[in-house]
């Protein structure tokens, strides 16, 4: 086992990460940027690196710096939790010629999947249900117009090295198609440098649905179910649980099933997800493959009883996997507690925490970086606790939540805490009937308590 890990991120993961270690008897080692000198991370980590100013590429980005913070203190192992390199090959690739061991897939995996259209072509090969389309690429205007009429319209026309949403665009009718690639090119040769566009047929009104995946170096593969994170706004998810309420077992099977074909195709290792769209008619189809551990994993984790975390930092140095599939054990629901303005579009509301008192009881879990006096700086996103609740079904962990969520009191920045309050009473949450358009789409604001 690894006898130091470094940290390469910062906020509420790289605490998560720490605790783990600890259990675990590992050292830890934290970096943190000028902006970070007073978060708990800092504190709560054995040894610690400034390793710049606030700016990412300065620092939590700034790969020589994190390699030399590892090199100094002995690190044998860098955690990347999720965002800044957690999916950046050429880092993974840095760390093995470093003799650092990177926590995560193999270089090979986080490239085939990071660009969208290879991870889609890859998974078809494996077998994996994918949403029709075209293999490959579309090059120029021409072919879009084929390949749409081809699959038929509506179509949406993605970027091969988007994800998140970006240079994406659903196309109606033949009499858009030209604009839409014209403008998605664009977006997409502006936001990642490529300008690839890949068509897909639109499904209308889907669910989004993950699952869970974890493999060792030998060749083991086990799916630890999935996560319903259907609740975003503008690609930003905002409410996610498990089970979700639509996927029975015998569906929940399948997709594993699925997901797991096509982790032994390309020979996964480490902690991932697959993600999938679920339509009306509960058909499902894999969009996107994320090479790493994710924020919602503490669902995952009450559903079942486990520590994802621990399972990852281990398989990582070499043992085999320990976790296997299972049904269900709770129903677990987790809510993003960001510093936002749910009343004005959800804006930053970065600044001193006045006051702060975190819920607890029976069923509760809080992962979070802040405290009483803490200042939220503006540099990074604005995740400031994960509030999860799990109980014996949905009802008691909705239940479970609201009471939560009464006793959470945050002063000082605007938090998407009213959001959360008004989703727990909301009929289209509690039927379970909802899809990836229904915060975008809804008119909820009405119903916030007042301010
Ligand atoms: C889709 C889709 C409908 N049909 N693909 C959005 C982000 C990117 N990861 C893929 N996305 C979508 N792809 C087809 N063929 C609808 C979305 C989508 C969406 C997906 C998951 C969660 C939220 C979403 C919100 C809007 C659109």
């Amino acid at each position: 086992m690894f006898t130091k890990v470094l940290i390469a991120n910062r906020g509420e993961i790289a605490l998560r990460v720490i605790r783990a270690c600890r259990e675990m008897g590992i050292r830890t080692v934290a970096v943190y940027s000028t902006a970070d000198k007073d978060s708990l991370h800092v504190k709560f980590a054995d040894e610690v690196v400034c390793i710049g100013p606030p700016p990412g590429r300065e620092s939590y980005l700034n790969i020589p710096r994190i390699i030399s913070a590892a090199q100094i203190t002995n690190a044998d192992a860098i955690h990347p939790g999720y965002g800044f390199l957690a999916e950046n090959a050429g880092f993974a690739e840095i760390c093995s010629e470093s003799g650092v061991t990177f926590i995560g897939p193999e270089p090979g995996a986080i490239r085939r999947m990071g660009d969208k259209s290879v991870a889609k072509d890859t998974m078809r090969e494996a077998g994996v249900p994918v949403v029709p389309g075209s293999p490959g690429t579309v090059d120029d205007i021409a072919d879009a117009r084929r390949i749409a009429e081809e699959v038929g319209y509506p179509v949406i026309v993605k970027a091969s090295a988007g994800g998140g949403g970006k240079g994406m665009r659903v196309v109606r009718e033949e009499s858009e198609i030209e604009r839409a690639f014209t403008t998605a090119q664009t977006e997409a040769l502006a936001a990642f440098g490529d300008g690839s566009l890949y068509i897909e047929k639109f499904i209308e009104e889907p669910r989004h649905v993950e699952i869970q995946v974890m493999s060792d170096m030998h060749g083991n593969h086990t799916f630890l179910n999935e996560r319903e994170c259907s609740i975003q706004r503008r690609h930003q998810k905002l409410i996610e649980e498990s089970p979700s309420p639509v996927v029975d077992e015998a569906l929940r099977m399948k997709m594993g099933e699925a997901a797991m074909a096509g982790c032994r195709h390309v020979n996964y290792r480490g902690a991932g997800t697959m993600e999938f769209l679920v339509d009306k008619h509960r058909n499902f189809y894999f969009m996107e493959m994320n090479t790493r551990i994710q924020v919602e994993h503490p669902v995952t984790e009450e559903s079942l009883g486990i520590d994802l975390i621990k399972e990852q930092i281990a398989v990582a140095a070499g043992e085999r996997l320990t976790l296997r599939q299972g049904p269900p054990r709770k129903h677990a629901i987790e809510v993003r507690i960001n510093a936002e303005d749910p009343y004005h579009e959800f804006r930053p509301s970065p600044g001193r925490i006045a006051t702060l008192h975190f819920p607890g009881g029976h069923g509760v879990r809080v992962d979070s970086h802040i405290y009483q006096g803490y200042t939220v700086p503006p540099n990074y996103d604005s995740l400031l606790a994960k509030l999860i609740t799990f109980g014996e079904t949905r009802g008691s962990a909705i239940a479970k939540m609201r009471r939560a969520l009464d006793e959470l009191v945050i002063e000082g920045v605007k938090t998407t805490t009213p959001f959360h309050k008004m989703m727990m009473e909301h009929e289209v949450f509690l039927s379970g009937r909802f899809d990836t358009q229904f915060v975008d789409t809804h008119n909820w604001l009405d119903r916030l308590p007042k301010e």
